[in-house]
Parts: structure tokens; C-alpha cells; sequence
């Protein structure tokens, strides 16, 4: 998301690698990176799977509003927001030749929030005016009276902890403000090094969004080069790490993500799940079947797994973590999912 120009489909390419020709406008684009795993690769050396799935991101470029009076978001844009799973905000920190003003980030990060919370607000306001006529819970309605509030201080919605606010009664909203937001300010080459300015870092926080750093147009032409030469580019730079690299990092960062893994000979494949999640929720990412039919899971972490490098050795030494529906999932755990339905 961003406003017009401000490298949205830059960045896009930057990310994919692909080649979406940029200037004005254009229609929603969509592009998948597979988020690269050194285990993932190690256990298809092993099981020499048909098929090796690595974990994916799905990125939607949405075209900013242009030619009209005073920039900002189109009605299309925020509807497709709403689809998406988090918010990227692209702030413009370059000199931009088809614009009349210059580049202001922390203007224009504040103008998105605003839009953010006014369209959040104006739910909120619906919903509140319709439970005069029909009959609302009380905790609904409370859950509501809350978000009024905060919204009504500028404050976004995922600053309310799970605690203080329901999300049960959200769903199917689509709140703007309850999206996580990863915030990157693209800059010009000279810059594409330097960290983020202070001054956004400390609003990011305030808004509970994690922030980045690229130089989009140039970084989009590193990209889309040969993987061997990229890394003397990006060095020229200043950059010990492509923009995909950080980006992937940040928003795994943001969203808690950690990743656990299913091996066989049919597919190796890394499955994303946020930090915490419980066993029977995760057996619930592979198939709805072997949530509700969940028995058990066998588990061997990653790094014991490499010690045997085979099932029955594992079993044998007696490794094969056995655990029920509550156990919560770590990073880099080999699930097996005994289940019936
Ligand atoms: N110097 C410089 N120019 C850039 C950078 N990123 C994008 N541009 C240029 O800015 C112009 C607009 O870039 P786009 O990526 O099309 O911007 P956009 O946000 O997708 O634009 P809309 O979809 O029309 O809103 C293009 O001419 C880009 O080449 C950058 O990091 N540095
Ligand atoms: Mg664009």
C-alpha cells in the first residue's frame, strides 16, 4: 500500500524479483517468494522428496489514487486491504520527477493512519448505532465501546492486547487498524544504508509497526540479476543483505512467525504458524481433518533429527518425542500428525 508514486510496484519487484513495468497506475498484481530455509533444503538432501515446499509470501501490488485533488487512499485500495493478511506500507523519501511535492515520510505516514482510523472509526460508529435498535450483547458491545475510544485517541487497534479487547466479535470486519504494519521507507541510492530515522522509529513503535529500509529502484534491478552476482552489488551499496532477505526477517519479526516441518518421501514442506501455537492448531495449518481428528503428534526437533538423519535410528534411541493436542509448537519441529476421522 502507499500513495501514489510512492514505489509501490518498485518495492513489489524489488521483493518478487519480477519485472512489473512501473510508472503511474496499473492494475492489483500479485507475486509469491518462497521464503528460503537452510533446513528445509537439508531435509530434502535427506528424504529426496518428490516435492520440497519452502514456506511463501503472497504480495499484492494495489495501485495508488491518481489525478485526484488531495492524495490519498481510493475506496479500492482500502477494500483490498482488507483481504490482505498484513498492511506494507511504501513511504516515499525520494525525489519523485512526476510529483509536485517533495518527499515527506513522516507526513505521509501520518495521513495513512489517519485514513486508517477513520475508516475504522466509521464502523465502529455503525455497528454502535445499529445495537440501538437490535438487541446487542453486552460484551459486544463493550468490545465496540472500547475501539470507539481508542480510535477516538488516534491510537490503532492492535495496540489493544488480546486481553483487552475480543477479536471474536471482529471477525468479519476487517479493521485497517488491526492489521499488523510493516512500514518501508524507500529512499534514494545514496541512502539505500542508513538506518531508520530516529524520528520514525519512535512513531513505528507508538503504532506497533516494525519499519524497514530500501532504495526500491535500485535494489529492483539487483534482484532481478543472477543470484551469484548480487551480493558484489549489494555490497557496492553498503548492504550485506537483499531487500527480500530483510524484508522477510522484519515481518516474521513482526508477525512471531516460526516455522515446523512434515518430511516423507512424497514432500519435505516448511509450514509458517505464529509463536505459541498449540499442536492441534498447527495439524490444523496441513488439513482440517487432522485438527478435528487430532490423536497425537510426534515430534523431533530439527537439530536431534540431524543427529540420526532417519526415523527408525530415532526411534531406536528412543527420541520420538510423543505429545497431545496442548503442546506447543518450537521452531524448526518435524511433526508427524496421528489422527482420525
Ligand atoms: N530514485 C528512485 N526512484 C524510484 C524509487 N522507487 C521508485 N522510483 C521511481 O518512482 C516512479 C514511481 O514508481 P512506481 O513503483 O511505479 O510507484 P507506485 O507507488 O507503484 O505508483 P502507483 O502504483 O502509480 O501509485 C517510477 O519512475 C520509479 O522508477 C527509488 O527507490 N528511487
Ligand atoms: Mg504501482
Amino acid at each position: 500500500m502507499g500513495f501514489a508514486g510512492s514505489g509501490k510496484t518498485t518495492v513489489f519487484n524489488t521483493l518478487t524479483g519480477l519485472a512489473v513495468p512501473v510508472g503511474f497506475g496499473g492494475e492489483v498484481r500479485l507475486g509469491t517468494v518462497k521464503v528460503p530455509d537452510e533446513r528445509i533444503d537439508a531435509l530434502s538432501k535427506i528424504f529426496k522428496p518428490k516435492k520440497t515446499t519452502y514456506a511463501e509470501i503472497i504480495f499484492a501490488d494495489i495501485p495508488g489514487e491518481h489525478g485526484a485533488e488531495k492524495k490519498g487512499l481510493s475506496r479500492k485500495a482500502l477494500v483490498q486491504i482488507r483481504d490482505q493478511e498484513v498492511v506494507c506500507l511504501v513511504l516515499r523519501a525520494f525525489p519523485n520527477p512526476a510529483l509536485e511535492t517533495k518527499p515527506d515520510p513522516p507526513a505521509d505516514l501520518e495521513s495513512f493512519h489517519t485514513e486508517c482510523i477513520l475508516s475504522d472509526l466509521d464502523l465502529v460508529e455503525r455497528r454502535l448505532d445499529r445495537a440501538k435498535k437490535d438487541k446487542p450483547d453486552a460484551m459486544e458491545l463493550a468490545a465496540f465501546e472500547r475501539m470507539k475510544t481508542t480510535l477516538e485517541h488516534g491510537w490503532p487497534l492492535r495496540s489493544l492486547s488480546p486481553e483487552a479487547l475480543n477479536r471474536d466479535y471482529l471477525k468479519g470486519y476487517g479493521f485497517l487498524t488491526d492489521r499488523p504494519l510493516l512500514v518501508v521507507l524507500n529512499r534514494s541510492e545514496q541512502e539505500a544504508a542508513a538506518p531508520l530515522p530516529d524520528e520514525l522509529t519512535r512513531r513505528l513503535a507508538e503504532l506497533h509497526a516494525a519499519g524497514m529500509v530500501l532504495s526500491a529502484s535500485v535494489e529492483a534491478e539487483i534482484a532481478a540479476m543472477d543470484p551469484a552476482d548480487q551480493p558484489a552489488f549489494l555490497a557496492d551499496l553498503g548492504l550485506a543483505e537483499s531487500a527480500r532477505t530483510r524484508f522477510i526477517r522484519t515481518a516474521y519479526g513482526l508477525l512471531d512467525l516460526i516455522s515446523f516441518f512434515t518430511v516423507g518421501e512424497d514432500e519435505v514442506r516448511a509450514w509458517p504458524i505464529r509463536r505459541g501455537t498449540r499442536a492441534r492448531q498447527a495439524a490444523g495449518r496441513i488439513h482440517s481433518d487432522l485438527e478435528r481428528g487430532f490423536i497425537r503428534a510426534e515430534v523431533v526437533p530439527y537439530h536431534v533429527f540431524m543427529e540420526y538423519k532417519s526415523e527408525p535410528a530415532l526411534r531406536d534411541a528412543g527420541r520420538l518425542q510423543v505429545e497431545g493436542k496442548d503442546y506447543v509448537v518450537a521452531d524448526g519441529d518435524i511433526l508427524h500428525i496421528r489422527f482420525n476421522v
